[in-house]
């Protein structure tokens, strides 16, 4: 029995919801280490990821921060089928590529908007709305004419682009003018072992 790889991450967490996502797709056991903000600052904490954020994983002694890199270290560890991150130059370009926009336009859009609405930081959320509008215009015409963002099956691109894009209306950000991103969402959902994020408690 393999032992249980440590998830510091957070419930309401896109970004710790990302690498739920796929080591319940891998069937990896992990355990979830509940990290708040004043957990992240402690010298044992920024040891494991100097920025102090969330998701870190400790997998046997290998310490991996960042939810992308997480990611990536997944799928070349314990993806046997080598189908969440494609090995060749074209496929990888293609997951590499969404995996920026998720920690571009995703972070500083429907994310920060749910930053300020749920977590009530202060955020400018007109500027992050209208980052989440191009984004989510560009990828409806994307996903209008594709299965899937980086290929004609679920890669990593999807897993990373996943959850801040369900949760956009946590941050005001209504997912209803975008048909084709809502179809992909539930084509998601409907994987074996997909597990949704928690809505954030009302107030
Ligand atoms: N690029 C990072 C961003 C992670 C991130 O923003 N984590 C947030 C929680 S969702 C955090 O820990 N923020 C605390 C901070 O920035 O001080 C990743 O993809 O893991």
């Amino acid at each position: 029995m393999p032992r249980p790889i440590k998830l510091y991450g957070g419930k309401l967490s896109g970004h710790s919801h990302r690498v739920e996502l796929l080591l319940g797709l891998l069937s990896r056991p992990y355990e979830l280490i509940l990290t708040p903000p004043a957990d992240r600052r402690t010298s044992t904490f920024l040891a494991m990821n100097p920025f102090g954020q969330i998701p870190v994983i400790d997998d046997d002694g290998v310490i991996v921060a960042d939810s992308n890199a997480i990611l990536v270290y997944l799928a070349k560890r314990y993806d046997e089928g080598k189908t969440w991150l494609p090995e060749d130059p074209v496929g990888a370009a293609a997951v590499q590529r969404w995996l920026s926009v998720a920690a571009g336009q995703l972070a500083y859009g429907p994310a920060t908007a749910r930053l300020g609405a749920v977590f009530k930081l202060p955020v400018d959320h007109s500027q992050a709305a209208e980052i989440a509008s191009r984004l989510f215009g560009v990828m409806d015409s994307y996903l209008a004419e594709h299965s899937f963002l980086a290929a004609g099956h679920p890669t990593l691109a999807d897993l990373a682009c996943y959850s801040y894009t369900r949760a956009a209306p946590d941050g005001g950000i209504a997912l209803s003018p975008y048909t084709k991103i809502v179809a992909w969402l539930e084509k998601m959902e409907s994987l074996p072992q997909f597990q949704r994020m928690p809505n954030p408690p009302a107030g």
